[in-house]
C-alpha cells in the first residue's frame, strides 16, 4: 500500500505525543510512506515534539496537557480518511503494519482492527483484557495503542476512562455494536522507563460499567432492529 496520490485521503494516522522529541521524526517519516495523511497531537510537551514532527511532514495540532483519551479523540476531529490508526510515538509500533491493521476495514470486514501485541506488559492491562473478553471474547489486546478504526466509528466514541484499556473495544461494541477483528503486531524494543500504570485501578470500573451497561444495550439493540451502520 502506498498513499493514495491526489485522491481524497483513505488511511488517516493519528499519534499522540508527550515528550516524544528524540523519536517522533522517525515515526512520522515511515508512517507517511503508507498513509495519506499524519497528525500529531502534541499534549503540551515540553521539549521539541511539536517542531520536530513538523519537520518530518506531519500536520501538528497542539493542546495543552490533557492526555492520550484527549489527544486521540482531538485527532479524530482532524481526520479526513476513512479509516484512522492510532501508533505510539515512541517507536514502538512498525508503520510497516499499517496495511495489514488497515485490510480488513477496507474489505468491510470490521470496523475496529486491534494491533495484537505477542506479549503485553503489565499484569493490570492482562486482568482489563480478561474482563473486556467476557463481553467481546474475540479481543486479546484492548489496551494497544496500534489499531484502525472507521473515521464514522471514531468520531461517535464517547471514550471515558483514564486509558483505552478495555473500553477502546466494550464502547464501540457494546454501544455501536461495531465488528472487531484483530491482527498480530511486532514490537520494538524501546529504551524508556516503563511506568506503573495506576490509572489502571480506577479503569477497572470504567471496564465493569461497561460490561453492566452492555446487557441494558443488547436490549436496546435488538428492539431498535440491529448494528451500528457506517
Ligand atoms: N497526548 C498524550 N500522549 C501521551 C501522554 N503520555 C504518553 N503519551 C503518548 O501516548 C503513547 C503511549 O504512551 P507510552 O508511554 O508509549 O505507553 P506504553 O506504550 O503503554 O508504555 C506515546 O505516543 C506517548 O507519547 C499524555 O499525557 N498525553
Ligand atoms: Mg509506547
Amino acid at each position: 500500500m502506498s498513499p493514495s496520490e491526489g485522491q481524497s485521503p483513505r488511511v488517516s494516522v493519528v499519534i499522540p505525543a508527550y515528550n516524544e522529541a528524540t523519536r517522533i521524526g522517525g515515526v512520522v517519516r515511515r508512517a507517511s510512506t503508507v498513509a495519506d495523511e499524519v497528525i500529531v497531537v502534541d499534549d503540551g510537551s515540553t521539549d521539541n515534539t511539536a517542531a520536530v514532527a513538523e519537520a518530518a511532514g506531519a500536520r501538528v495540532v497542539r493542546q495543552t496537557k490533557a492526555g492520550y483519551i484527549a489527544a486521540i479523540r482531538r485527532g479524530f476531529r482532524e481526520v479526513r480518511g476513512e479509516v484512522v490508526v492510532t501508533m505510539d510515538a515512541d517507536g514502538e509500533h512498525d508503520p510497516k503494519d499499517i496495511p495489514r491493521l488497515v485490510t480488513p476495514i477496507l474489505e468491510n470486514r470490521a470496523d475496529l482492527v486491534l494491533g495484537r501485541r505477542a506479549r503485553i506488559p503489565r499484569l493490570s492491562e492482562r486482568f482489563l483484557d480478561w474482563l473486556a473478553r467476557l463481553r467481546v471474547p474475540q479481543a486479546h489486546d484492548t489496551g494497544t495503542g496500534f489499531r484502525a478504526l472507521r473515521r464514522e466509528l471514531a468520531l461517535k466514541l464517547q471514550l471515558r476512562g483514564r486509558c483505552i484499556c478495555g473500553i477502546s473495544v466494550l464502547e464501540p461494541v457494546v454501544a455501536l455494536g461495531a465488528r472487531v477483528a484483530e491482527v498480530p503486531i511486532q514490537l520494538a524494543r524501546v529504551e524508556k522507563p516503563r511506568r506503573i500504570a495506576w490509572f489502571h485501578l480506577p479503569q477497572v470500573w470504567y471496564v465493569l460499567r461497561w460490561l453492566v451497561a452492555g446487557r441494558e444495550n443488547r436490549k436496546h439493540h435488538r428492539s431498535a432492529g440491529g448494528r451500528w451502520n457506517p
